[in-house]
């Protein structure tokens, strides 16, 4: 039995409408954002700051990365598909995203 518990249709909506820079995938099993910077070291950057958040939360993005370009999905394994754990993931990396700004 999962341990976390998948959000609902409802749930989903709400999350999404305060993440506007994520997609819901069409299944609803999980979010995305794409995002680009102006070079590799910005890129890895980026993601070596996501590793330490995702490490302290234990929730870990699918995510791939080439060059200046970074695909992040956020998806919980453990519940088969988008929790609040996404959610909170997907906040912690806008704020990321809007400090460097
Ligand atoms: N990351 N995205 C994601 N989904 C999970 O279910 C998950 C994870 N990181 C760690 C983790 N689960 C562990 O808590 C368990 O697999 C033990």
């Amino acid at each position: 039995m999962p341990r976390i518990a998948r959000l609902t249709d409802e749930e989903r909506i709400v999350a999404l409408a305060a993440l506007p820079h994520w997609r819901l995938a069409d299944d609803g099993s999980g979010i995305s954002r794409s995002l680009k910077f102006s070079d590799f070291v910005e890129a890895f950057g980026f993601m070596s700051r996501v590793a330490l958040l995702a490490e302290r939360a234990d929730h870990h993005p699918e995510w791939s990365n080439v060059y200046n370009r970074v695909d992040i999905r956020l998806t919980t394994h453990d519940a088969g598909g988008l929790s609040a754990r996404d959610i909170a993931l997907a906040r912690a990396i806008d704020a990321l995203i809007a400090r460097a700004d």
